[in-house]
């Protein structure tokens, strides 16, 4: 079949939007239309080509929700008409790692999903016989997809597919990140550092748990009124602040008990763990930073007792979190609409990248 993919040629150009051909679903695979997706700081980071594992031509996007269309041979979970949301992080249930219960990095396709293949090594898109990869095993930007069925979480029919996108990938790396990472309990205080995308999920996971403190910190002073509205109690801007660890541990009498780096930027994780408190904080890093970057702090400030750790697609195992996470929405437990500025058409695709770029936007959808 045919469907209209905005495709991305080479690192650093604009998307152009073309008919691609696009193969029938294989066994365990499913053909979905996708009806929405956001644009993502990670899309960009590809596209810019400061993703050292970018490949090109490929179709990005990796946070759309659509409809299975169509299902191969061995397709057990999921049939035609369910409302799914693609995962780049798939749940198998049968790897190593799933079967761990200690991480929801699941293996069952990730080399060949690195590659932009499916797993059996091919891809389904083509334009004029040339090969087209797929991205993060999600390819959103077309708007028919051939996803694996491990990579499809199955929600609910009445969720709107323009807000619920938003939970493939940033609502649930922010929330998840507080629920299934840091799993922070009520009463705490928390400190988020970048109040963009994943931080404001970061700080209405907060709210949802009932923690204290919720302090944000942000260069950009418009971040101040949104993050206030999703549950921040605090705003510190490094640009008026003498010194950020110094005014957390003030703040908190001693430090916050979770932190959060929602940025990428590695002297920002510095600061992250050392605002948390003695002898139990914890700092998670959520942030992607620039290839090849390193962190780095006194040992002391582990041996006293402060962890660091990583959160990736919030912890969440998508098979089982995301439809919960899209009933928390569907039930007014947490918020998606506001944090969508833009919504625009598949041929303005472009123009999602523009406004990140500019930070006017938080998410862009492009609405098929
Ligand atoms: P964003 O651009 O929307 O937000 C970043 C925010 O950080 C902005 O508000 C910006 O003003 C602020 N900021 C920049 N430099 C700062 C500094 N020095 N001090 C304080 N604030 C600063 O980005 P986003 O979509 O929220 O993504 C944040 C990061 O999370 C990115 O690195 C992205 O790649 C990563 N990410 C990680 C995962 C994961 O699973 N771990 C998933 C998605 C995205
Ligand atoms: O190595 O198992 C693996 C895959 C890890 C994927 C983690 C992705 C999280 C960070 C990238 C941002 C995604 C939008
Ligand atoms: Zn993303
Ligand atoms: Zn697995």
């Amino acid at each position: 079949m045919k469907t209209r993919a905005a495709v991305a040629w080479q690192a650093g150009q604009p998307l152009t939007i073309e008919e691609v051909d696009l193969m029938a679903p294989q066994a365990g695979e499913v053909l979905v239309e996708i009806k929405a997706t956001g644009i993502c700081h990670t899309d960009y980071y590809t596209l810019s080509g400061a993703d050292p594992e970018g490949l090109f031509p490929a179709i990005l996007g990796h946070e759309g929700a659509g409809v299975v269309v169509d299902t191969g041979p061995d397709v057990k979970s999921l049939q035609q008409g369910d409302h799914v949301i693609p995962l780049y992080t798939p749940e198998c249930r049968e790897c190593k790692f799933c079967l761990s219960r200690k991480t929801n990095l699941c293996q069952a396709i990730r080399s060949t999903q690195g590659r932009g293949m499916m797993p059996d090594t091919t891809s389904r898109f083509s334009l004029n016989g040339k090969l087209i990869l797929h991205y993060m095993g999600t390819s959103t930007f077309s708007n028919y997809v051939v996803v694996p069925e491990i990579a499809l979480a199955k929600i609910r029919k009445d969720a709107p597919f323009d807000k619920v996108c938003y939970i493939g990938c940033g609502v649930t790396t922010g929330i998840g990140a507080v629920v299934f990472t840091a799993k922070v309990e009520a009463g705490a205080n928390i400190a988020v550092f970048g109040l963009g995308g994943i931080g404001l999920n970061v700080i209405q996971g907060a709210r949802m748990v009932g923690a204290d403190k919720i302090i944000g910190v942000d260069i950009n002073p418009a971040r101040e009124k949104m993050a206030r509205e999703f549950g921040m109690t605090h705003f510190l801007n490094p640009n008026e602040t003498e010194n950020i660890v110094d005014a957390i541990v003030q703040l908190t009498g001693g430090g916050a008990d979770y932190s959060f780096e929602c940025i990428g930027n590695p002297q920002v994780m510095r600061q992250a763990l050392e605002c948390t408190h003695k002898g139990w904080g914890r700092s998670i890093i959520i942030g992607v930073a620039a290839a090849g970057a390193e962190i780095s702090t006194r040992p002391f400030q582990l041996v006293t007792g402060r962890k660091w750790e990583g959160s990736a697609f919030g912890g969440a195992r998508g098979r089982t979190d995301v439809p919960r996470i899209v009933d928390w929405y569907m039930e007014g437990k947490i918020k998606i609409d506001p944090l969508i500025t833009h919504t625009l058409k598949l041929e303005d695709i472009n123009e999602g990248f523009q406004l990140m770029k500019a930070g006017q936007s938080i998410r862009s959808v492009v609405i098929y």
